[in-house]
Protein backbone atom coordinates (compact mmCIF):
# COMPACT_ATOMS: atom_id res chain seq x y z
CA UNK A 1 0.00 0.00 0.00
CA UNK A 2 1.78 3.49 -1.06
CA UNK A 3 1.78 5.72 1.83
CA UNK A 4 -0.08 8.80 1.42
CA UNK A 5 0.89 12.13 2.04
CA UNK A 6 -1.40 15.39 2.30
CA UNK A 7 -0.16 18.46 1.84
CA UNK A 8 -2.22 21.54 2.58
CA UNK A 9 -1.79 25.16 3.83
CA UNK A 10 -2.13 24.68 7.33
CA UNK A 11 -1.66 21.32 9.16
CA UNK A 12 -3.00 20.76 12.58
CA UNK A 13 -2.96 17.35 14.99
CA UNK A 14 -5.54 15.31 13.61
CA UNK A 15 -5.97 14.17 17.38
CA UNK A 16 -7.76 17.51 18.05
CA UNK A 17 -10.50 19.07 16.52
CA UNK A 18 -10.72 22.37 15.02
CA UNK A 19 -13.31 24.88 12.88
CA UNK A 20 -12.83 24.51 9.65
CA UNK A 21 -14.05 21.59 7.01
CA UNK A 22 -10.54 20.58 5.61
CA UNK A 23 -9.00 20.42 9.18
CA UNK A 24 -11.45 18.20 9.79
CA UNK A 25 -11.95 16.35 7.06
CA UNK A 26 -8.20 15.74 6.49
CA UNK A 27 -7.95 14.25 10.38
CA UNK A 28 -10.60 12.06 9.78
CA UNK A 29 -8.35 10.81 6.63
CA UNK A 30 -5.10 10.88 8.10
CA UNK A 31 -5.80 9.02 11.42
CA UNK A 32 -7.85 6.44 9.43
CA UNK A 33 -4.81 5.77 6.83
CA UNK A 34 -1.35 7.01 8.74
CA UNK A 35 1.13 8.87 6.57
CA UNK A 36 2.50 12.18 6.23
CA UNK A 37 0.94 15.50 6.61
CA UNK A 38 3.24 18.66 5.21
CA UNK A 39 2.16 22.18 5.47
CA UNK A 40 2.50 25.72 7.20
CA UNK A 41 2.92 25.31 11.33
CA UNK A 42 0.44 28.28 11.56
CA UNK A 43 3.32 30.34 13.41
CA UNK A 44 5.01 33.71 12.22
CA UNK A 45 8.62 34.34 12.10
CA UNK A 46 10.36 37.83 11.49
CA UNK A 47 12.92 36.37 9.38
CA UNK A 48 13.60 32.87 7.99
CA UNK A 49 16.72 31.61 9.80
CA UNK A 50 18.97 30.67 6.85
CA UNK A 51 19.19 31.23 3.12
CA UNK A 52 17.24 28.30 2.60
CA UNK A 53 13.82 29.27 4.06
CA UNK A 54 12.38 27.93 6.97
CA UNK A 55 13.38 25.17 9.39
CA UNK A 56 11.52 21.94 9.30
CA UNK A 57 9.43 20.68 12.07
CA UNK A 58 8.56 16.91 12.04
CA UNK A 59 6.40 15.33 14.98
CA UNK A 60 4.70 12.28 15.19
CA UNK A 61 0.87 12.46 16.21
CA UNK A 62 -0.35 8.93 16.37
CA UNK A 63 0.19 7.30 13.15
CA UNK A 64 0.43 10.43 11.38
CA UNK A 65 3.76 12.17 10.70
CA UNK A 66 3.44 16.17 10.90
CA UNK A 67 5.76 18.05 8.56
CA UNK A 68 6.05 21.68 9.46
CA UNK A 69 7.44 24.86 8.37
CA UNK A 70 7.17 28.10 9.89
CA UNK A 71 6.72 31.11 7.15
CA UNK A 72 8.00 35.06 7.60
CA UNK A 73 5.91 38.32 7.78
CA UNK A 74 6.30 38.60 4.41
CA UNK A 75 5.38 35.35 3.13
CA UNK A 76 2.54 35.37 5.10
CA UNK A 77 1.14 38.84 3.70
CA UNK A 78 1.26 38.34 0.03
CA UNK A 79 1.06 34.32 -0.17
CA UNK A 80 -1.88 33.71 2.68
CA UNK A 81 -3.54 37.60 3.03
CA UNK A 82 -2.60 38.70 -0.36
CA UNK A 83 -2.99 35.94 -3.42
CA UNK A 84 -5.08 33.14 -1.58
CA UNK A 85 -7.86 35.23 0.41
CA UNK A 86 -7.51 38.86 -0.86
CA UNK A 87 -7.83 37.32 -4.95
CA UNK A 88 -8.12 33.25 -5.02
CA UNK A 89 -10.54 33.01 -2.12
CA UNK A 90 -13.33 35.90 -3.40
CA UNK A 91 -13.12 35.54 -7.10
CA UNK A 92 -13.83 31.75 -6.91
CA UNK A 93 -16.77 32.50 -4.44
CA UNK A 94 -17.59 35.23 -7.60
CA UNK A 95 -17.13 38.36 -5.25
CA UNK A 96 -14.52 40.07 -8.07
CA UNK A 97 -15.49 43.63 -6.30
CA UNK A 98 -13.73 41.79 -3.39
CA UNK A 99 -10.50 41.19 -5.21
CA UNK A 100 -6.90 42.68 -5.19
CA UNK A 101 -4.77 42.34 -7.59
CA UNK A 102 -1.11 42.84 -6.62
CA UNK A 103 1.63 41.23 -8.92
CA UNK A 104 3.91 41.15 -5.32
CA UNK A 105 1.07 39.15 -3.91
CA UNK A 106 1.39 36.36 -6.75
CA UNK A 107 5.33 36.53 -6.49
CA UNK A 108 4.66 35.78 -2.93
CA UNK A 109 2.13 32.90 -3.54
CA UNK A 110 4.48 30.88 -6.19
CA UNK A 111 7.42 31.90 -3.69
CA UNK A 112 5.75 29.68 -0.96
CA UNK A 113 4.48 27.18 -3.47
CA UNK A 114 8.48 26.67 -4.79
CA UNK A 115 9.37 26.80 -0.69
CA UNK A 116 6.43 24.02 0.27
CA UNK A 117 8.22 21.77 -2.30
CA UNK A 118 11.71 22.13 -2.05
CA UNK A 119 11.27 21.04 1.74
CA UNK A 120 8.95 18.17 0.76
CA UNK A 121 10.70 17.01 -1.97
CA UNK A 122 13.46 15.02 0.63
CA UNK A 123 10.92 13.86 1.99
CA UNK A 124 9.21 11.56 -0.05
CA UNK A 125 9.55 8.25 -1.37
CA UNK A 126 8.95 6.57 -4.54
CA UNK A 127 5.92 5.29 -4.12
CA UNK A 128 4.32 7.98 -2.39
CA UNK A 129 0.69 9.15 -3.12
CA UNK A 130 0.49 13.05 -2.89
CA UNK A 131 -3.05 14.70 -2.68
CA UNK A 132 -2.57 18.53 -2.31
CA UNK A 133 -5.59 20.52 -0.55
CA UNK A 134 -6.88 23.68 -2.01
CA UNK A 135 -6.58 26.79 -3.66
CA UNK A 136 -3.38 27.80 -1.85
CA UNK A 137 -1.38 25.62 -3.22
CA UNK A 138 -2.55 25.62 -6.97
CA UNK A 139 0.82 25.53 -8.24
CA UNK A 140 2.50 22.90 -6.05
CA UNK A 141 2.77 20.29 -8.54
CA UNK A 142 4.41 22.45 -11.20
CA UNK A 143 6.81 23.09 -8.60
CA UNK A 144 7.39 19.92 -7.60
CA UNK A 145 7.53 18.33 -10.90
CA UNK A 146 10.05 21.11 -12.27
CA UNK A 147 12.30 20.06 -8.91
CA UNK A 148 12.01 16.00 -10.52
CA UNK A 149 8.93 14.56 -8.67
CA UNK A 150 7.22 12.50 -10.49
CA UNK A 151 5.15 10.60 -7.81
CA UNK A 152 1.25 10.67 -8.77
CA UNK A 153 0.01 14.29 -7.52
CA UNK A 154 -3.94 14.47 -6.98
CA UNK A 155 -5.40 18.13 -5.99
CA UNK A 156 -8.75 18.71 -4.31
CA UNK A 157 -10.28 22.28 -4.33
CA UNK A 158 -12.98 22.60 -1.09
CA UNK A 159 -14.07 25.71 -2.92
CA UNK A 160 -15.75 26.38 -6.24
CA UNK A 161 -14.22 26.87 -9.26
CA UNK A 162 -15.82 29.93 -10.94
CA UNK A 163 -17.06 29.88 -14.38
CA UNK A 164 -14.63 30.77 -17.26
CA UNK A 165 -15.82 34.28 -17.34
CA UNK A 166 -14.77 35.39 -13.78
CA UNK A 167 -11.83 33.11 -13.89
CA UNK A 168 -10.32 34.95 -16.73
CA UNK A 169 -10.78 38.45 -14.25
CA UNK A 170 -7.52 36.93 -12.76
CA UNK A 171 -4.46 38.75 -14.16
CA UNK A 172 -2.34 35.35 -15.19
CA UNK A 173 -5.78 33.01 -14.74
CA UNK A 174 -3.88 31.19 -18.14
CA UNK A 175 -0.59 30.46 -15.43
CA UNK A 176 -3.36 28.69 -13.12
CA UNK A 177 -5.14 26.57 -15.49
CA UNK A 178 -1.68 25.43 -16.58
CA UNK A 179 -0.34 24.61 -12.77
CA UNK A 180 -4.06 22.78 -12.22
CA UNK A 181 -3.60 20.59 -15.35
CA UNK A 182 0.31 19.32 -13.80
CA UNK A 183 -1.66 17.36 -11.55
CA UNK A 184 -3.06 13.65 -12.28
CA UNK A 185 -5.95 14.41 -11.35
CA UNK A 186 -7.84 17.42 -10.22
CA UNK A 187 -10.98 16.93 -7.83
CA UNK A 188 -13.94 19.29 -7.50
CA UNK A 189 -17.06 19.22 -5.20
CA UNK A 190 -19.45 19.83 -7.72
CA UNK A 191 -20.44 18.89 -11.29
CA UNK A 192 -20.99 22.50 -11.63
CA UNK A 193 -17.44 23.07 -10.89
CA UNK A 194 -16.12 20.35 -12.98
CA UNK A 195 -17.71 21.89 -15.67
CA UNK A 196 -16.59 25.22 -15.44
CA UNK A 197 -12.96 23.76 -15.31
CA UNK A 198 -13.52 21.55 -18.83
CA UNK A 199 -15.10 24.91 -20.40
CA UNK A 200 -12.09 26.95 -19.10
CA UNK A 201 -9.55 24.86 -20.39
CA UNK A 202 -11.14 24.24 -23.76
CA UNK A 203 -11.41 28.04 -24.00
CA UNK A 204 -8.28 28.91 -22.61
CA UNK A 205 -5.79 26.33 -23.62
CA UNK A 206 -7.93 23.97 -26.56
CA UNK A 207 -7.40 20.64 -24.54
CA UNK A 208 -8.48 17.84 -26.47
CA UNK A 209 -11.37 15.60 -24.50
CA UNK A 210 -10.40 12.28 -24.33
CA UNK A 211 -13.46 10.89 -22.58
CA UNK A 212 -14.40 10.37 -19.34
CA UNK A 213 -13.58 13.79 -18.21
CA UNK A 214 -9.81 13.59 -18.97
CA UNK A 215 -8.06 15.47 -21.73
CA UNK A 216 -4.68 15.90 -23.46
CA UNK A 217 -3.69 19.61 -22.87
CA UNK A 218 0.17 21.09 -22.02
CA UNK A 219 1.34 18.32 -23.45
CA UNK A 220 0.02 16.13 -20.93
CA UNK A 221 -3.44 14.47 -19.62
CA UNK A 222 -5.22 15.85 -16.90
CA UNK A 223 -8.52 13.55 -15.38
CA UNK A 224 -10.91 15.40 -13.46
CA UNK A 225 -13.81 14.62 -11.73
CA UNK A 226 -16.41 15.86 -8.87
CA UNK A 227 -15.71 14.08 -5.71
CA UNK A 228 -18.56 15.87 -3.08
CA UNK A 229 -16.99 15.88 0.43
CA UNK A 230 -18.65 14.01 2.94
CA UNK A 231 -18.78 14.22 7.02
CA UNK A 232 -17.73 11.11 9.12
CA UNK A 233 -21.11 9.91 10.14
CA UNK A 234 -20.45 7.07 12.57
CA UNK A 235 -17.90 9.38 14.26
CA UNK A 236 -20.92 12.18 14.10
CA UNK A 237 -23.22 10.03 15.61
CA UNK A 238 -21.10 8.88 18.02
CA UNK A 239 -20.24 12.36 19.63
CA UNK A 240 -24.07 12.83 19.82
CA UNK A 241 -24.56 10.47 22.14
CA UNK A 242 -21.81 11.85 24.03
CA UNK A 243 -22.36 13.67 27.54
CA UNK A 244 -21.33 17.59 25.86
CA UNK A 245 -23.96 16.48 23.21
CA UNK A 246 -26.35 15.35 25.20
CA UNK A 247 -26.38 18.04 28.15
CA UNK A 248 -26.20 20.57 25.21
CA UNK A 249 -29.49 19.02 23.27
CA UNK A 250 -30.75 18.91 27.38
CA UNK A 251 -30.18 23.04 27.89
CA UNK A 252 -31.27 24.26 24.59
CA UNK A 253 -34.23 21.45 24.82
CA UNK A 254 -35.44 23.27 28.48
CA UNK A 255 -34.52 26.54 27.56
CA UNK A 256 -36.30 26.81 24.25
CA UNK A 257 -39.23 24.72 24.96
CA UNK A 258 -41.70 27.02 24.39
CA UNK A 259 -40.20 28.29 20.97
CA UNK A 260 -39.20 26.93 17.74
CA UNK A 261 -35.39 26.88 17.55
CA UNK A 262 -33.35 27.73 14.36
CA UNK A 263 -29.55 27.51 14.12
CA UNK A 264 -26.66 28.67 12.08
CA UNK A 265 -23.42 27.65 12.35
CA UNK A 266 -20.44 29.21 10.00
CA UNK A 267 -17.41 30.62 9.59
CA UNK A 268 -17.69 34.83 9.80
CA UNK A 269 -17.43 34.65 6.45
CA UNK A 270 -18.68 36.80 3.46
CA UNK A 271 -19.52 33.42 1.40
CA UNK A 272 -21.92 32.07 3.67
CA UNK A 273 -24.39 34.76 3.73
CA UNK A 274 -24.84 35.98 6.89
CA UNK A 275 -26.52 39.76 6.49
CA UNK A 276 -28.80 37.91 4.09
CA UNK A 277 -29.77 35.15 6.23
CA UNK A 278 -30.43 38.11 8.99
CA UNK A 279 -32.58 39.79 6.28
CA UNK A 280 -34.46 36.59 5.59
CA UNK A 281 -35.18 36.02 9.15
CA UNK A 282 -36.61 39.61 9.95
CA UNK A 283 -38.61 39.67 7.33
CA UNK A 284 -39.93 35.90 8.50
CA UNK A 285 -40.77 38.14 11.25
CA UNK A 286 -42.67 41.16 9.70
CA UNK A 287 -44.24 38.48 7.62
CA UNK A 288 -45.64 36.41 9.62
CA UNK A 289 -46.84 37.60 13.53
CA UNK A 290 -47.44 34.34 15.03
CA UNK A 291 -43.34 33.16 14.37
CA UNK A 292 -42.99 36.74 17.00
CA UNK A 293 -42.54 35.04 20.51
CA UNK A 294 -42.05 31.45 18.91
CA UNK A 295 -39.19 31.53 17.09
CA UNK A 296 -35.31 32.26 18.00
CA UNK A 297 -32.65 32.06 15.89
CA UNK A 298 -29.02 30.88 17.65
CA UNK A 299 -26.18 32.07 15.12
CA UNK A 300 -23.21 30.88 16.15
CA UNK A 301 -20.03 32.74 13.51
CA UNK A 302 -16.55 31.83 14.56
CA UNK A 303 -13.59 34.38 14.17
CA UNK A 304 -12.20 33.88 10.88
CA UNK A 305 -8.87 35.79 9.07
CA UNK A 306 -9.64 38.77 10.97
CA UNK A 307 -6.78 40.36 9.57
CA UNK A 308 -8.51 40.95 5.89
CA UNK A 309 -10.23 43.80 5.40
CA UNK A 310 -13.45 42.65 3.99
CA UNK A 311 -13.87 40.47 7.18
CA UNK A 312 -13.81 43.07 9.76
CA UNK A 313 -16.77 44.90 7.84
CA UNK A 314 -19.06 41.95 7.76
CA UNK A 315 -18.62 41.42 11.38
CA UNK A 316 -19.77 44.96 11.83
CA UNK A 317 -22.63 44.87 9.06
CA UNK A 318 -23.87 41.66 11.39
CA UNK A 319 -23.22 42.62 14.88
CA UNK A 320 -26.11 45.90 13.21
CA UNK A 321 -28.36 44.06 11.90
CA UNK A 322 -29.13 41.31 14.70
CA UNK A 323 -28.91 44.60 17.40
CA UNK A 324 -31.82 46.29 15.42
CA UNK A 325 -33.86 42.78 14.77
CA UNK A 326 -33.16 42.61 18.66
CA UNK A 327 -34.31 46.02 19.11
CA UNK A 328 -37.38 45.94 17.04
CA UNK A 329 -38.99 42.94 17.60
CA UNK A 330 -37.30 41.75 20.98
CA UNK A 331 -39.78 41.52 24.46
CA UNK A 332 -38.56 41.64 28.19
CA UNK A 333 -39.00 37.71 27.78
CA UNK A 334 -38.11 37.25 24.07
CA UNK A 335 -34.86 38.14 22.00
CA UNK A 336 -35.07 37.12 18.40
CA UNK A 337 -31.53 36.88 17.65
CA UNK A 338 -28.98 35.17 19.51
CA UNK A 339 -25.82 36.39 17.98
CA UNK A 340 -22.54 34.71 19.18
CA UNK A 341 -19.16 35.15 17.37
CA UNK A 342 -17.04 32.41 18.84
CA UNK A 343 -16.54 28.67 17.83
CA UNK A 344 -18.86 26.31 19.67
CA UNK A 345 -16.41 22.60 21.08
CA UNK A 346 -17.41 20.47 18.48
CA UNK A 347 -18.46 17.35 20.92
CA UNK A 348 -21.52 20.07 21.60
CA UNK A 349 -22.66 21.07 18.10
CA UNK A 350 -25.09 17.73 17.87
CA UNK A 351 -26.62 18.59 20.49
CA UNK A 352 -27.36 22.03 19.07
CA UNK A 353 -28.28 21.02 16.04
CA UNK A 354 -30.27 17.84 17.33
CA UNK A 355 -32.18 20.87 19.56
CA UNK A 356 -33.02 22.83 16.41
CA UNK A 357 -36.16 22.63 14.12
CA UNK A 358 -34.68 24.13 11.29
CA UNK A 359 -31.18 24.34 10.27
CA UNK A 360 -30.09 27.46 8.19
CA UNK A 361 -27.46 27.14 5.80
CA UNK A 362 -27.78 29.41 3.29
CA UNK A 363 -24.35 30.81 1.91
CA UNK A 364 -24.09 32.85 -1.13
CA UNK A 365 -21.56 30.68 -2.35
CA UNK A 366 -20.18 27.65 -1.02
CA UNK A 367 -17.85 24.55 -2.46
CA UNK A 368 -20.20 21.80 -0.31
CA UNK A 369 -20.79 23.14 3.11
CA UNK A 370 -20.16 20.50 5.78
CA UNK A 371 -22.70 21.91 8.55
CA UNK A 372 -25.33 20.82 6.06
CA UNK A 373 -24.59 17.44 6.12
CA UNK A 374 -24.00 17.33 9.99
CA UNK A 375 -27.30 18.78 11.35
CA UNK A 376 -28.98 15.73 8.50
CA UNK A 377 -26.75 13.38 10.59
CA UNK A 378 -27.43 14.85 14.28
CA UNK A 379 -31.22 14.61 13.55
CA UNK A 380 -33.65 12.35 15.50
CA UNK A 381 -35.04 10.39 12.88
CA UNK A 382 -38.42 10.05 14.38
CA UNK A 383 -39.05 13.79 14.62
CA UNK A 384 -36.08 15.81 12.86
CA UNK A 385 -35.62 19.39 11.90
CA UNK A 386 -35.82 20.65 8.64
CA UNK A 387 -32.41 22.02 6.21
CA UNK A 388 -32.97 25.53 4.52
CA UNK A 389 -30.46 25.04 1.90
CA UNK A 390 -28.79 27.72 -0.36
CA UNK A 391 -29.28 26.21 -3.73
CA UNK A 392 -25.20 27.75 -4.18
CA UNK A 393 -24.12 25.59 -1.75
CA UNK A 394 -22.17 22.46 -3.73
CA UNK A 395 -24.11 20.55 -1.38
CA UNK A 396 -27.57 22.01 -3.11
CA UNK A 397 -26.35 19.00 -5.99
CA UNK A 398 -26.66 16.12 -3.59
CA UNK A 399 -29.22 17.39 -1.01
CA UNK A 400 -32.16 17.69 -2.76
CA UNK A 401 -34.46 16.91 -0.56
CA UNK A 402 -33.26 20.03 1.53
CA UNK A 403 -35.50 23.10 0.77
CA UNK A 404 -33.77 24.93 -1.60
CA UNK A 405 -33.71 28.37 -1.57
CA UNK A 406 -31.91 31.40 -3.04
CA UNK A 407 -30.28 33.41 -0.45
CA UNK A 408 -30.22 36.66 -2.55
CA UNK A 409 -34.14 36.37 -2.40
CA UNK A 410 -35.04 37.46 1.04
CA UNK A 411 -38.77 37.46 0.74
CA UNK A 412 -38.44 33.68 -1.25
CA UNK A 413 -35.88 32.90 2.04
CA UNK A 414 -38.50 33.95 4.89
CA UNK A 415 -41.36 31.83 3.75
CA UNK A 416 -39.09 28.70 2.55
CA UNK A 417 -38.26 29.28 6.76
CA UNK A 418 -41.85 29.10 7.23
CA UNK A 419 -42.68 26.10 5.48
CA UNK A 420 -39.96 24.81 7.50
CA UNK A 421 -40.97 25.87 10.89
CA UNK A 422 -44.43 24.80 10.28
CA UNK A 423 -43.59 21.47 8.04
CA UNK A 424 -45.87 18.19 9.41
CA UNK A 425 -43.81 15.47 10.83
CA UNK A 426 -44.62 13.02 8.32
CA UNK A 427 -43.06 15.21 5.61
CA UNK A 428 -40.24 15.90 7.81
CA UNK A 429 -39.56 12.53 8.35
CA UNK A 430 -39.41 11.72 4.80
CA UNK A 431 -37.13 14.26 3.55
CA UNK A 432 -35.06 13.68 6.70
CA UNK A 433 -34.33 9.63 6.17
CA UNK A 434 -33.64 10.56 2.02
CA UNK A 435 -31.36 12.83 3.17
CA UNK A 436 -29.50 10.90 5.40
CA UNK A 437 -29.28 8.20 2.76
CA UNK A 438 -27.44 10.43 0.90
CA UNK A 439 -25.08 11.66 3.41
CA UNK A 440 -24.61 8.13 4.82
CA UNK A 441 -23.58 7.12 1.56
CA UNK A 442 -21.16 10.15 0.66
CA UNK A 443 -19.64 9.92 4.09
CA UNK A 444 -15.60 10.93 4.28
CA UNK A 445 -14.27 7.84 3.75
CA UNK A 446 -16.23 7.52 0.32
CA UNK A 447 -14.80 10.81 -0.81
CA UNK A 448 -11.16 10.12 -0.07
CA UNK A 449 -11.70 6.15 -1.53
CA UNK A 450 -13.27 7.49 -4.37
CA UNK A 451 -10.55 9.86 -5.30
CA UNK A 452 -7.79 8.40 -4.36
CA UNK A 453 -8.69 5.23 -6.66
CA UNK A 454 -9.53 7.45 -9.18
CA UNK A 455 -6.22 8.72 -8.69
CA UNK A 456 -4.78 5.66 -9.29
CA UNK A 457 -6.51 5.04 -12.66
CA UNK A 458 -5.14 7.81 -14.04
CA UNK A 459 -1.94 7.81 -16.25
CA UNK A 460 0.73 7.90 -14.61
CA UNK A 461 2.90 11.09 -14.79
CA UNK A 462 5.99 8.72 -16.33
CA UNK A 463 5.04 6.05 -17.86
CA UNK A 464 1.00 5.94 -18.68
CA UNK A 465 0.13 3.18 -17.19
CA UNK A 466 -2.39 2.60 -13.99
CA UNK A 467 -0.32 1.60 -10.91
CA UNK A 468 -2.15 2.44 -7.59
CA UNK A 469 -5.08 0.54 -6.96
CA UNK A 470 -7.35 0.49 -3.50
P1 LIG B 1 -15.37 26.02 5.40
O1 LIG B 1 -15.78 27.22 4.62
O2 LIG B 1 -14.58 26.25 6.61
O3 LIG B 1 -14.62 24.98 4.47
P2 LIG B 1 -17.80 24.21 6.10
O4 LIG B 1 -17.99 23.16 5.09
O5 LIG B 1 -18.98 25.00 6.45
O6 LIG B 1 -16.71 25.28 5.80
O7 LIG B 1 -17.22 23.41 7.34
C1 LIG B 1 -17.00 23.98 8.50
C2 LIG B 1 -16.64 22.96 9.56
O8 LIG B 1 -16.26 23.73 10.65
C3 LIG B 1 -17.80 22.09 9.97
O9 LIG B 1 -17.32 20.85 10.45
C4 LIG B 1 -18.42 22.90 11.11
O10 LIG B 1 -19.03 22.12 12.11
C5 LIG B 1 -17.22 23.61 11.68
N1 LIG B 1 -17.62 24.96 12.12
C6 LIG B 1 -17.97 26.01 11.35
N2 LIG B 1 -18.31 27.05 12.10
C7 LIG B 1 -18.20 26.66 13.38
C8 LIG B 1 -18.43 27.29 14.63
N3 LIG B 1 -18.86 28.55 14.71
N4 LIG B 1 -18.22 26.57 15.74
C9 LIG B 1 -17.80 25.29 15.66
N5 LIG B 1 -17.56 24.64 14.51
C10 LIG B 1 -17.76 25.32 13.39
C11 LIG B 1 -14.24 24.76 3.12
C12 LIG B 1 -15.26 25.13 2.05
C13 LIG B 1 -16.54 24.37 2.21
C14 LIG B 1 -16.26 22.87 2.27
C15 LIG B 1 -15.18 22.56 3.25
C16 LIG B 1 -14.74 21.10 3.16
O11 LIG B 1 -15.50 26.54 2.08
O12 LIG B 1 -17.44 24.65 1.17
O13 LIG B 1 -17.43 22.17 2.62
O14 LIG B 1 -14.02 23.34 3.03
O15 LIG B 1 -14.32 20.80 1.87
Amino acid sequence: MPRLVCISNRVADPRKTAAGGLAVAMAEVLNDSGGLWFGWSGKLVDAYPGADGPALHLHRAGPVQLATVDLDQADYASYYVGYSNGVLWPVFHDRLDLAHFDARAVEGYRRVNQLFARKLLPLLHPDDVLWVQDYHLIPLAAELRALGCTQRIGFFLHIPLPPPSILAAIPGHDWLLKCLCQYDLVGFQAEADLDHFGRSIAVEARAQPLGEDRWRVFNRTVAAGAFPIGIDVGEFRALAEGPEAREMHERMASEYSRRKLLVGVDRLDYSKGLPQRMRAFRALLERYPETRHSATLVQIASPSREDVRAYTDILHELESLCGSINGNFGDLDWMPVRYIHRTVARARLPGLYRASRVALVTPLRDGMNLVAKEFVAAQDPQDPGVLVLSRFAGAAEQLREALLVNPHDVEGTASAIHVALTMPLEERVQRHAALLATVRATDVHWWCESFLRRLGEAESHESGTPWLRL
